[in-house]
């Protein structure tokens, strides 16, 4: 098992903060050992020095994968920890099921946007496993943004064809939808410096991305955990919806 030997859950202030601000950081959830040696197991996935069936990287905001928990044990012990548990249920009023992973080598320079446009009604436990600063490409995030509109697939289909790809159709109509979000709010934005181990809940509705990455090939290993209150109907992917018992379950949505 990795992390911290007690599991707690947030306390009334960080309950408060995250409720006012989308987002709470989490000091030294697991260990320096921990997040070591899961940047070992993935330096080695990626330099071909170890290798496991179904292992892909994807070389898209940054060098990063996709769901490795479906095949990854690895993965899958950061995901459903003991640790996020009680921290996830805070927030979310309801047991978490987890949903998604992306493991990031380095900063995205991801451009803003909201987690639950892609994943309606998901938070977001993001583990820094190396010291993320203002060189290697920060989370950068605008509180108290999870208040303001969350930009939907109604208002921009995820829809495509033979003359535009995902990569136009984000960039040119979904990003500056999000981006005329963040001007709305007015808020600041800001990018968030943390440690090995720590973690970054937050708000799907949160309007966030990846800060610009300053040293160029500076290695910034994170790894984002999606999540989706068990009550949730909203879920129309064939991905399993797993519990932290591991109990996995595919859930269609039942209307609509
Ligand atoms: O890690 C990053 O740079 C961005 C992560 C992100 O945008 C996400 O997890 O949705």
């Amino acid at each position: 098992m990795v992390g911290i030997a007690q599991y707690f859950g947030l306390n009334s202030e960080q309950i408060d903060s995250y409720r006012e601000h989308g987002y709470i950081i989490l000091n030294q959830i697991f260990t320096y050992q921990d997040c070591q040696s899961f940047v070992k197991h993935m330096e080695d996935l990626k330099y071909g020095r170890k290798s496991i069936k179904g292992f892909k990287q994807q070389n898209k905001y940054g060098y990063r994968t996709f769901n490795q928990h479906f095949y990854d044990s690895e993965v899958l012990k950061f995901l459903i920890s003991p640790h996020l548990r009680q921290p996830l249920s805070d927030c979310l009023g309801d047991e978490p099921e987890a949903i998604q992973t992306m493991h990031f080598y380095e900063g995205s320079e991801h451009e803003r946007h909201q987690d639950q446009y892609y994943l309606p009604d998901c938070m977001s436990a993001w583990i820094a496993m190396t010291n993320v600063d203002q060189e290697n490409g920060a989370l950068r995030v605008q509180p108290g943004s999870h208040t303001g509109r969350l930009i939907t697939k109604k208002d921009v289909p995820l829809e495509f064809s033979q003359a535009e790809t995902y990569e136009d159709q984000q960039k040119n109509r979904y990003f500056p939808e999000v981006d005329k979000v963040f001007v709305e709010n007015g808020n600041e934005e800001i990018s968030i410096f943390v440690n090995l181990g720590d973690v970054v809940l937050f708000h799907g509705r949160l309007i966030h991305g990846g800060s610009p990455v300053l040293r160029k090939g500076s290695p910034r290993h994170a790894l984002a955990c999606h999540y989706i209150p068990f009550q949730s109907d909203n879920w129309d992917r064939d991905w399993p919806r797993i519990s932290f018992d591991g109990n996995r379950r595919i859930k269609y949505r039942s209307n609509d």
